[in-house]
């Protein structure tokens, strides 16, 4: 029985030596380990020998057992240390001595011109607010008086999750959350509530030239006693003014939002044709680039705040739609293009 053990483990001693993976290395260990493996056979041949014999006979074998699976663990090692070194060898070499790149990267012209909107509206006491780009049906709509089914939803048809939670299409959907957090602070403390909250909306849309899918807002609104829409135009010209750096030709009009009582749109002048008309204006010489009103008092009563006692304003501006203004660029889906070649002719590396 004893050489049996001997050519047994001389055996597994050749075939371990040839092994050079670790499939292979698992396929011996069950042929020689596995319940029906080489080593576990022996001890079937036991039923021939005496007691005293079985007794050293499996001990013999146990020692085989350990020996072999001791081998196995060696082996095993051995080969994924080759295999980290292999993986080391295929990176590519890197020079730490080498000099950094001297190339700069460079903001986004939506970036630019959201960060000089935040700057004016700090400027005059506005705090800036950030908000999830993924909201509920209420947020969205239905604490903007919108309910299930208003006409004013197929204006905003955005993209479902299985949850039922939506890609925001418009800042507003943040409203209702920002009169809820400050309206404490405006009740108790006479803290009027002044806030913006940029974002980026999406909107199930046929792109254009000045319609895309994915595009920026900025949001803001302002409630305390007594506010008015002539609290609203001082704030929407100083901002234009302030962003363009020049005078701007601006109209007010009519426009409905379930949100605002009234309501307005505040169109801009095209500053690509001039007001001639082109693509980028839909040929009428003005882009809608604000819309905005005093806040509806169900609105203000979903945010918890009394419309009897405080009113308020609020607008939408279109910042993509401001950026293209600002630098000229005719078509809005340049700007997510992401070509580095031309969204650096509008951009300082600051
Ligand atoms: C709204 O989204 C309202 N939430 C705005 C508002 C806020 C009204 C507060 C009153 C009070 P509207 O769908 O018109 O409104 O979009 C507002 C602005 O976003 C537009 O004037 C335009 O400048 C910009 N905008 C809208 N859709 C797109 C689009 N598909 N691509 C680029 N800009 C867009």
């Amino acid at each position: 029985m004893d050489e049996k053990i001997i050519g047994l483990k001389k055996k597994f001693e050749d075939e371990l030596e040839k092994i050079e993976n670790l499939s292979d290395l698992e396929s011996i260990r069950v042929a020689y380990l596995g319940k029906k493996g080489s080593v576990t056979d022996l001890l079937k041949g036991m039923k021939e020998l005496s007691n005293e014999e079985k007794k050293e006979f499996g001990q013999k074998v146990n020692e085989l057992k350990g020996a072999v699976a001791d081998r196995i663990a060696e082996k095993t090692k051995e080969l994924k240390e080759k295999e980290i070194e292999a993986e080391i060898n295929l990176m590519p070499e890197f020079d730490l001595s080498m000099p950094a790149s001297t190339e700069r990267g460079s903001y986004h012209p939506i970036t630019l011109v959201q960060r000089e909107c935040e700057r004016i509206f700090k400027s005059m006491g506005f705090t800036v607010e950030d908000y999830s780009e993924i909201v509920t049906d209420y947020e969205c709509f239905e604490s903007l008086n919108i309910p299930k089914h208003h006409p004013a939803r197929d204006m905003q048809d955005t993209y479902y999750l299985e949850n039922g939670q939506l890609l925001k299409s418009q800042t507003s959907a943040a409203q209702n959350a920002i009169y809820k957090k400050y309206r404490d602070a405006l009740v108790n403390d006479g803290v009027p509530i002044k806030a913006i909250f940029p974002g980026r909306c999406f909107r199930n849309e046929a792109t254009d030239a000045c319609h895309e899918n994915t595009f920026f807002q900025m949001e803001g609104v302002m409630v305390d006693k007594n506010i008015s829409i002539s609290n609203l135009i001082y704030f929407m010209k100083t901002m234009l003014s302030e962003v363009f750096q020049k005078d701007i030709k601006v109209r007010l009009r009519p426009g409905f939002f379930p949100f605002v009582e009234p309501g307005f749109e505040l169109d801009i002048s095209c500053l690509i044709c001039g007001g001639e008309g082109c693509p980028s204006c839909k040929h009428s010489g003005w882009l809608e680039l604000c819309p905005c009103g005093m806040i509806h008092p169900e609105v203000l009563k979903a945010g918890g705040i009394d419309p009897e006692e405080y009113t308020g304003f609020a607008f939408g501006l279109g910042l993509t739609r401001l950026v293209m203004m600002k630098y000229g660029i005719k078509d809005i889906r340049d700007l997510n293009g992401g070509s580095l070649k031309s969204l650096s002719q509008f951009t300082d590396d600051e």
